[in-house]
């Protein structure tokens, strides 16, 4: 039996954050704990660019062009979608969900989905949580094992 996996080096590895100006103050947490994640595993903080959005809705659009560019090796989608504050939400959460994974499938690079959808403002703040509990840390994790994997294929 072989097993593969991927490691958790980002060492050497260009990653492209995508992350919507809507919700401002969550998504500059996810931001921070995103940077933190990538940093703490071998990216340089100059291998980082950050790419801000109006909303998660336009997430998509800055993906596919950056896909198409082919700069870079990871890319991460941040945003929150909250429910109490939009009679769309089911639009805009499927809409930016849909698109982020078929972006991800067909330029064959991985994009981390790292949009909360949650209920409340309060349910999404404790998802964007500094100190723990925080989704931008987590798609940061995600990435990097997927970078990694997809060079042992
Ligand atoms: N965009 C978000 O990222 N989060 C939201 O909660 C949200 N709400 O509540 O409407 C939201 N809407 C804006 C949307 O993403 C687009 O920017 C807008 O519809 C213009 O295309």
């Amino acid at each position: 039996m072989k097993e593969f996996k991927g490691s958790l080096s980002g060492k050497d590895k260009k990653v492209a954050i995508v992350i919507s100006r809507f919700n401002e103050a969550i998504s500059k947490n996810l931001l921070t704990g995103a940077v933190d994640c990538l940093t703490r595993h071998g990216v340089a903080d100059a291998s980082i660019d950050v790419y801000w959005t109006p909303g998660s809705f336009e997430i998509p659009v800055i993906l596919s062009n950056l896909a198409k560019k082919g700069k870079y090796d990871g890319y991460l989608a941040l945003g929150a979608v909250i429910r109490g504050e939009t009679p769309h939400f089911e639009y805009v959460a499927a809409e930016v969900s849909k698109g982020i994974a078929s972006i991800s499938i067909s330029s064959g690079i991985p994009v981390a989905f790292g949009i909360i959808t949650a209920d409340t403002v309060e349910q999404a703040k404790d998802r964007a949580g500094v100190k723990s509990g925080n989704k931008g840390w987590d798609s940061a994790m995600s990435v990097i094992e997927m970078m990694d994997l997809l060079t042992q294929i």
